[in-house]
């Protein structure tokens, strides 16, 4: 097994992999098969004229047929000799060549039993007792949900976070209460009334007076904590023709005002930079900005402003907030970049990325995922003004197939590592567990949204995004048994990943059964559990579209996993310090986005998927669903 070869090489196996690299004689036999000639077309002599053509046209297909021509793209492409075959054909080839037209990818192909309709992976998601169970679960969740905020509402109500040992509350994020404001829009979806109605009247009674007498609150965070969440709570709500889930709550203009309060104060970090990088910090109460200390804004925080500040901008009517955001975007497509991949680190002072390392975990995911999102939330269409952003995700993914995408030993674990001394320096096989972002995002790209098997209906699906769908199961897979090696069943903060080049002796995770157990590393600086998200927002968006069972199951174990080691019995869950020893040491910490994104997306994996669906909700990176402008006028 290499660990060299780019993704789309090394792993042949894949469901649709005969689509993608198709050698000559499937060239000549799926062309026969198309036409539909007979197996007995060698017995009449116009079958035998038929041969010879065939033979000249062998012979023309072997000279003519080395170039993989401009739809083959990434890692495949780059194994094929195209400009070697050219010199070699020589000039009188390469004229006739014009000639030669290559037959179309043919698109996947759907099993008889598909065909027919219902797969078999949505027949069981409609089974009675099966839709049963997964409704008892998703009530389990509903109930984890009550109690995290119950905790929060008796210790913690109005601070930031709880934290549910002390049992008092933390402003670790400015002050904002924001886990009232990340919390809603889960009640509201949840059908949660009394906490809609408790969370609503805070935002409609303190909000506002917070906002306007606070001091730093970083750019990001609050954007997509509160920002977002507002936005979302007034959409919900019925703002914006919006779909009333709720009754409970103030009118949905109060959320809307407040958020307009909030980015009015925000674009302060804009309009001071003395470039379109936006700084990292800004000052509430008179509306001033700062950069942060170091004079460095994270690449993944600048560019995950805009589906926000569009948003807004959509629904306000004022176009200033999605003009100042959108700048960004613009500026960071015009930056030099290594096959789509970006530096972790970018100065507001002169614009330009610093350092060279590049990662899909801390400070570098998100960057990724707004370029799909941005461009799926402004309708998706493949003529619109920010199908740049498409393209620099297209190329940003085959990036990360080509360079990062390696194979642990001894079970090949498909993982993304990092290259901290950029393009030329050592690979790390190191994956934080907030890389589990990537396979949700990677589906979604290659669906937009849609059900694999309704895509493949429909052939929609391109190379890039079969390869990108398939990345995204193997990594799901991953992400999954980063929980699964653990004694816990819940995943570290990172793990590392043994390869040829790479291993650690007695740092596994500590579940003795796992096959996986020599495969994953966990360093002891990094074995704590904050509750993140993540994995579970994979696992909803790969259950949606490809209807496989096993993610649900796999979400079920992982909540199970939480509700054995995080729940605090006097309310609300805890962050654990170390998930390989039992009992772990807990951390005396419940982050906003266990209200705001973990339990949401795991009664999200539970539900219908008519329930907030993929093709006219977009979610922001805290999983505030914001609706696709198209989806809001046509539904
Ligand atoms: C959340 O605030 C967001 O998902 C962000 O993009 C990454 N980190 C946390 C959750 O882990």
């Amino acid at each position: 097994m290499s660990n060299s070869l780019p993704y789309s090489m090394k792993d042949v196996s894949y469901d649709n992999a005969k689509f993608r690299q198709r050698s000559l004689y499937k060239v000549i036999n799926q062309t026969l098969l198309t036409q539909n000639v007979k197996r007995d077309w060698l017995s009449c002599s116009t079958g035998k004229f038929l041969a010879l053509v065939m033979l000249f046209g062998l012979a023309y297909l072997f000279l003519t047929h080395t170039s993989s021509g401009p739809e083959v793209s990434g890692g495949l492409a780059k194994n094929v000799m195209v400009n070697e075959g050219d010199k070699i054909n020589g000039d009188g080839i390469s004229g006739l060549r014009k000639f030669w037209r290559k037959p179309p990818r043919l698109p996947p192909r759907l099993s008889p039993d598909e065909k027919g309709g219902k797969n078999s992976l949505s027949r069981e998601a409609e089974n009675p007792s099966s839709r049963l169970k997964w409704v008892s679960r998703q009530q389990k969740v509903k109930d984890a949900f009550i109690h995290a905020w119950s905790g929060y509402k008796k210790h913690a109500m109005g601070y930031d976070e709880l934290m549910p040992l002390s049992q008092r509350g933390v402003d670790g994020l400015g002050g904002l209460g924001a886990t009232v404001v990340d919390a809603l829009d889960t009640a509201i979806i949840m059908g949660a009334d009394e906490i809609v109605s408790e969370a609503g009247s805070w935002i409609e009674t303190q909000l506002l007076d917070r906002i306007k007498h606070k001091g730093q609150v970083n750019l990001f965070e609050t954007t997509i904590r509160v920002l977002g969440g507002l936005l979302s709570a007034y959409h919900l709500s019925g703002g914006d023709e919006g779909m009333k889930l709720t009754r409970n709550g103030p009118k949905p203009t109060v959320y809307l005002d407040t958020a307009r309060d909030l980015a009015d104060r925000l674009l302060s970090a804009f309009t001071a930079s003395p470039t379109s990088v936006p700084y990292s910090d800004v000052i509430l109460r008179d509306s001033s900005a700062l950069p942060a200390p170091d004079g460095l804004s994270s690449t993944s925080e600048v560019s995950t402003l805009q589906l926000e500040f569009n948003y807004l901008s959509t629904v306000s009517g004022d176009p200033k907030y999605s003009l100042e955001a959108m700048k960004v975007l613009d500026h960071l497509k015009t930056l030099p970049k290594v096959e789509g991949l970006v530096p972790i680190y970018i100065s507001p002072q002169s614009g330009q990325f610093s350092g060279e390392n590049i990662r899909l975990g801390s400070r570098g995911d998100s960057y990724y995922e707004y370029l799909l999102k941005v461009w799926l939330h402004q309708g998706g269409s493949e003529n619109s003004n920010v199908t740049y952003l498409y393209d620099m995700y297209i190329e940003a993914m085959k990036g990360v197939r080509n360079r990062l995408v390696h194979r642990s030993v001894p079970n090949g674990l498909v993982f993304v590592g990092e290259l901290p001394y950029g393009s030329n320096g050592a690979f790390s096989p190191k994956m934080d567990h907030l890389v589990c972002f990537l396979p949700g995002t990677l589906a979604l790209g290659a669906t937009k949204g849609k059900t694999k098997e309704r895509a493949m209906k429909d052939n929609l699906l391109t190379f890039d995004d079969l390869e990108n769908l398939k990345l995204a199961e193997d990594l799901t897979h991953t992400c999954f048994q980063m929980y699964s090696v653990t004694s816990t069943g819940l995943a570290p903060e990172i793990a590392y990943f043994h390869t040829e080049e790479y291993s650690e002796e007695g740092l596994d995770g500590g579940n003795k059964t796992s096959k996986y157990l020599s495969d994953i590393i966990i360093k002891r600086a990094d074995t704590h559990n904050l509750l993140r998200p993540e994995t579970v927002e994979s696992l909803f968006v790969l259950y949606r579209i490809t209807e496989d069972p096993k993610y649900r199951e796999w979400g079920w174990q992982i909540f199970e996993a939480f509700e054995n080691y995080t729940k605090v019995d006097t309310g609300g869950y805890s962050a654990l310090d170390d998930v390989t020893h039992i009992p772990p040491r807990r951390r005396d910490k419940m982050e906003t986005f266990f209200l705001g994104e973990t339990l949401k997306y795991l009664y999200l994996l539970f539900s219908d998927s008519d329930v907030i669906p993929l093709d006219k909700f977009v979610f922001n990176t805290e999983a505030h669903p914001l609706p696709i402008r198209s989806a809001v006028r046509s539904s």
